[in-house]
């Protein structure tokens, strides 16, 4: 796309905005303030650099075989860098703990310490990157269906042990960084059929968080994550809505809204206005569902954008970080990375080009029908000029002109591999 193009556009759409009382210059300076939390595990298909690693449990399953997977800290490091080029504004990296650099060494998950996330510490102050991290229950031999809310004590503790370790690496990186390290922590704990001892595991759950929280920490912050279930898991999640909400409503702790992780006719972005009343942030996991918790790459669909419209609407944007989830490994991982970020960040554009002030006056004096003309009307204003415009002076590719420049790179770099 020619410049003298986009800066055309972007006039015409600047004064189509202006007469809806919406200042485009503005939305682009609070664009410039939306990070996300990239997700290391799409690159290589949430397998991390335990030398071990076996195959990915914990109800969670990536399909697809495309060639190119990252395959160890340099080839995941050059993939992030690279699809960070082709997203518009400067992001977080959000690491699991099973990402350590271990140097091929057997480090097992209770025994991990700082010195394993030190060289992601400097590379991430290197190239202006924020950290998120993760504490992972999945793929490992004592993961069973268990763990934080395992009845067997020495599994228990293990895990126990485990995040413990997290959030006093998560603690380290924020003090690095300067800014908190949020921490997710989501267990796959369940059964795949009908279940008896229901209440024992959610009451181990509820004690082994409440010791895992006991330390209070100053340079991270904790977050939780709700599933309705997991492949092999079907019958039965601890951590349940129920639970997880009620645990962070009482606690005080972060929510982690994963948008795959609910009924599918159930809204996730109606959780946002709810959840903000009793817990003090969210923490976003995008993706896309289909059918189910499937992790496609997240588009621009109804789901995210409403989701962004509802974080928008309750002017909500400095209490939500807003993470990617997804894992498809059907398809170029990087290309996945590139449609998914942008996508996410297309739909936030679109929620605060949004008139709000004229739809709150319209709801507010009971004009239902010129509401809905207005949300209907808002589909179509150019919306993608001022996206085009984001690009240009964010200084990544225009359109469809990222596309040519992960095919060079997977000609010459992850077709190799
Ligand atoms: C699984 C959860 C969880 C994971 C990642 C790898 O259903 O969504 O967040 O996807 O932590
Ligand atoms: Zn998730």
């Amino acid at each position: 796309m020619k410049t003298k193009t986009i800066r055309q556009a972007y006039e015409l759409a600047r004064e189509r905005y202006a007469e809806i009382g919406i200042d485009t210059d503005k939305v682009l300076d609070k664009m410039d303030n939306f990070h996300l939390s990239l997700h290391c595990w799409q690159a290589d298909d949430v397998v991390g650099f335990e030398p071990k690693a076996g195959a990915l449990s914990g109800g969670i399953q990536t399909t697809g075989n495309y060639p190119g997977r990252a395959r160890n800290i340099n080839e995941l490091r050059a993939d992030i860098l690279k699809a960070l080029s082709l997203i518009p504004g400067t992001h977080r990296l959000n690491l699991h703990a099973i990402y350590g650099d271990f140097k091929g060494e057997a480090v097992d998950r209770d025994q991990i310490t700082i010195e394993h996330f030190q060289s992601w510490i400097d590379w991430a102050l290197a190239n202006n990157i924020k950290l998120d991290f993760n504490s992972s229950s999945f793929s490992h031999p004592k993961s069973g269906d268990l763990s934080l809310s395992n009845p067997d004590n020495e599994i228990r503790r293990f895990w126990i042990e485990h995040t413990k370790r997290c959030r006093a690496i998560a603690e380290e990186i924020g003090k690095a960084q300067g800014d908190p390290c949020i921490m997710n922590l989501w267990v796959h704990d369940g059964s795949k059929d009908i279940t008896v001892n229901r209440y024992l595991y959610r009451k181990l759950f509820k004690e082994s968080l409440d010791e895992i929280f006991a330390t209070k920490y100053e340079n991270m912050k904790d977050c939780l994550e709700s599933k309705t279930f997991g492949i092999g898991l079907e019958s039965f999640t601890s951590g349940s809505l129920e639970f997880v909400v009620g645990y962070c409503v009482e606690n005080k702790k972060i929510y982690t809204i994963d948008t795959g992780h609910y009924h599918p006719l159930e809204d996730a972005a109606d959780k946002v206005s709810s959840m903000l009343l009793y817990v003090p942030e969210l923490m976003l996991h995008v993706t896309r569902g289909v059918r189910w918790d499937s992790d496609h790459v997240t588009i621009m669909e109804d789901p995210t954008m409403n989701l962004c419209k509802e974080i928008v609407r309750a002017d909500a944007l400095d209490r939500v970080h807003f993470g990617l989830d997804y894992f498809d490994a059907s398809i170029n991982r990087l290309g996945a990375y590139v449609i998914g970020a942008r996508a996410a960040q297309q739909s936030m554009l679109c929620a605060l080009l949004e008139p709000i002030d004229t739809l709150r006056t319209h709801e507010d004096n009971g004009r239902g029908f010129q509401r809905l003309a207005m949300l209907e009307i808002e589909k179509s204003l150019p919306w993608s000029a001022v996206w085009d415009m984001y690009c240009l002076r964010s200084g990544v590719p225009v359109g469809e002109a990222y596309i040519p420049v992960i095919e060079q790179y997977e000609t010459e770099v992850t077709s190799k591999r």
